[in-house]
């Protein structure tokens, strides 16, 4: 569920030990993660618990330091701040890798409501849903309104999921209304000088009562390098590139300026956004840029 200074804590039914980790973990590198399934020995009186064995991880990320992600429910706000497709679209590329589902959350959907920034928002919107509809779950939320987080609460049961997305977007708001807290760690998104205020620190599990869900409540998630990602692979993470690169006359075509190309084709076609295939160049870009020859 977390830990803290080599302390682990490990839920069994409805007790958590507070667990070390088995000595030959360390001289191997090895260190339990928030969402790690053990095998543990179970504290009793005085003595804490210790972590036997670490289960096999369907997935696991560096910062924050957390395993077996599900779903990731990828935070973008309507308004304040205004959404940025290429920040979505990395965290939608990593979420595949890691062979985890994703979820488009559109939050301060009130924002379109009332306000100076009403038709903006209300655009965005209306962007967020053509780019990424046909392909990932989109849902507008905004924190007051009762029955949108009800549909977010349906879209994430039985799932461990994890909230990612730009910083402002109102990820720790979310979280918090979904785990009825009170508001203390949200607020000033940038004012990292002050440490008066409450704020997630650490990566904590925590259960969602009757639905099952658990939450990676996480400070990060806000946005990722392209670890160990190669360029040729990115396309496979785009999943209306990935359908259509079997029609690509090579076999190996980056869909950037080869004939040939199915993916050229659907672009030109409208089928592919562009916003999308933009952000596909970049991460190619960027990936090319970092590999050893
Ligand atoms: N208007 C509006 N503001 C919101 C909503 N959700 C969060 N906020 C505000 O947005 C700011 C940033 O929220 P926070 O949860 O800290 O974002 P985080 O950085 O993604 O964790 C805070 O001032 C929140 O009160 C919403 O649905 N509507
Ligand atoms: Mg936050
Ligand atoms: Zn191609």
């Amino acid at each position: 569920m977390k830990g803290i200074a080599g302390f682990y804590f490990v839920k069994s039914g409805e007790t958590i030990s507070r667990c070390r980790a088995r000595g030959v973990f360390k001289n191997q590198g090895i260190k339990p993660a928030v969402g790690d399934f053990v095998e543990f020995e179970e504290a009793s009186g005085e003595d804490d618990g210790v972590v036997r064995e670490i289960l096999p991880r369907k997935n696991s990320f560096i910062r924050p330091f957390v395993a077996n992600v599900d779903c990731f429910v990828i935070v973008v706000a309507a308004a304040n701040p205004d959404p940025v497709p290429q920040v979505i679209d990395k965290l939608l590329v990593t979420a595949e890798q890691a062979d985890a589902e994703s979820i488009i959350c559109i939050n301060k959907c009130d924002l379109a409501e009332a306000g100076k920034k009403r038709e903006k928002a209300a655009e965005s919107i209306e962007t967020i849903r053509s780019i990424y509809g046909g392909m990932y779950k989109v849902i507008c939320t905004s924190k007051d309104d009762e029955e949108s987080l009800r549909s977010l609460r349906d879209a994430i049961k039985g799932k461990t999921v994890a909230f990612a997305g730009a910083s402002g977007g109102g990820k720790s708001t979310i979280v918090n209304r979904l785990l009825r807290r009170r508001e203390m760690e949200t607020g000033a998104v940038s004012d990292k000088t002050s440490r008066g205020r409450h704020t997630t620190r650490h990566a904590e599990l925590f259960s969602l009562d009757e639905e099952e869900a658990k939450i990676l409540d996480t400070p990060g998630f806000t946005s990722f390098d392209l670890q160990n990602m190669k360029m040729e692979e990115i396309g496979n993470y785009f999943p209306e590139m990935a359908k259509r690169a079997e029609g690509c006359r090579y076999d190996d075509c980056m869909h950037l300026a080869e004939p040939g190309c199915r993916v050229k084709e659907a672009l030109t076609a409208g089928e592919i956004s562009q916003s999308r295939y933009d952000s596909y160049c970049a991460f190619v870009e960027e990936a090319r840029g970092k590999r050893q020859y």
